[in-house]
């Protein structure tokens, strides 16, 4: 629970109020590996399973096949601990592991930021797909994901990463420490475009 002080704060930055309310962090470094995108020592690892992507692809029978079968996992990410207040950045690695559900490409829930009003870079370090990307009020983007590739996601659009490819998609991702994440809505209103891979070639509808 965030002190009524940051919470302020927070509301009105211009406040100007940051790390005096804080104990002062001491700077630090960690090592990626940019040609395998491991993260040494990461602080926590989320990890989402097939299980946990229940309403998430179009063939729910394919789904509650995979997950009888080894459950796979679908995506990690890999982050260091970070004070989730105003004036912080988050980053972490994000590693969707390559695969289908039926015909559809694996990929990420995909959130709208809690505070809507912030912004995200999706460094692209290995791997091929896309960032599929929506408003609130229906218009949807999509970026090319590949080596190389930095993705600016704006505020106000949520967005999900997809696995097109056979090896993990994995990209380095900065947004502001107290963005937070909305799954609520965009679960109820799904992105309007999937990605599938039919006859080996890529189908996005
Ligand atoms: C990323 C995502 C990460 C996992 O760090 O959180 O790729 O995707 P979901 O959060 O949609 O499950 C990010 O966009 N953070 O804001
Ligand atoms: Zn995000």
């Amino acid at each position: 629970m965030k002190s009524p002080k940051l919470q302020k704060m927070h509301a009105n930055p211009l406040t100007q109020m940051t790390a005096t309310d804080e104990p002062l962090m001491t700077p630090w470094a960690v090592d990626i590996d940019l040609v395998t995108g491991a993260m040494a020592e990461p602080d926590r690892v989320l990890t989402r399973k097939t299980s946990d992507m229940r309403g998430y692809y179009r063939d729910e029978a394919a789904l509650e096949q995979l997950i009888g079968q080894d459950d796979p996992i679908h995506y990690e990410v890999f982050e260091k601990h970070i004070p989730e207040t105003y004036g912080h950045l988050l980053l972490c690695i994000s590693k969707l592991y390559p695969g289908r559900v039926g015909d559809e490409c694996f990929m990420t829930k995909g959130h709208y930021h809690t505070i809507s009003g912030t912004a995200e870079t999706y460094l692209c370090i290995r791997g091929t797909g896309y960032m599929m990307m929506k408003t609130a009020d229906g218009v949807c983007h999509s970026e090319a994901m590949r080596r190389h590739r930095m993705v600016y996601v704006p505020p106000h659009w949520a967005h999900r990463s997809i696995n097109t490819g056979d090896e993990p998609l994995i990209s380095f991702c900065v947004y502001p420490a107290d963005a937070g994440h909305n799954y609520g809505d965009i679960a109820t209103e799904g992105f309007p475009r999937r990605v599938f891979i039919r006859q080996g070639k890529e189908v996005i509808e």
